[in-house]
């Protein structure tokens, strides 16, 4: 027998877990499932990349925090991070920033790296 629910929703009672449950005609609400999620983040376990997220960051899909990634692979957190897109080639400060990422040869703001239109210099 095929049941249909005709509603479904989540709920975490002390948020270490995601509970689901469906309301189903006959039968009224059902608990449809339990999985756990330890760091709390809304993030089941089976489907969190990073554990431990911390309680004041907000986790992406894959249960991840800014805290948590490096996407430029620079070595520096993208929480701390003010330059992305860093060549992995390069050494970077502890602001994951590598020094063509520091200079701005026409002033606008941009650093050259980043800079797809350079000011004429006066
Ligand atoms: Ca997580
Ligand atoms: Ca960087």
């Amino acid at each position: 027998m095929m049941i249909t629910y005709v509603y479904q929703s989540a709920f975490s009672s002390d948020d270490s877990e995601i509970i689901t449950s469906g309301y189903e005609s006959g039968l009224g609400y059902v608990l449809t499932g339990w999985m756990p999620d330890e760091d709390s983040d809304g993030i089941v376990n089976v489907q969190d990349l990073c554990s431990d997220t911390p309680e004041d960051e907000e986790a992406d899909i894959k249960g991840c925090a800014l805290s948590q990634k490096d996407t430029d692979l620079d070595g520096v957190n993208d929480r701390d991070d003010i330059c992305p897109r860093t060549s992995t080639s390069d050494s970077v400060n502890y602001l994951g920033c590598s020094e063509s990422q520091l200079i701005d040869t026409d002033g606008d703001g941009v650093s050259d790296s980043d800079d797809t239109v350079q000011k004429p210099i006066i």
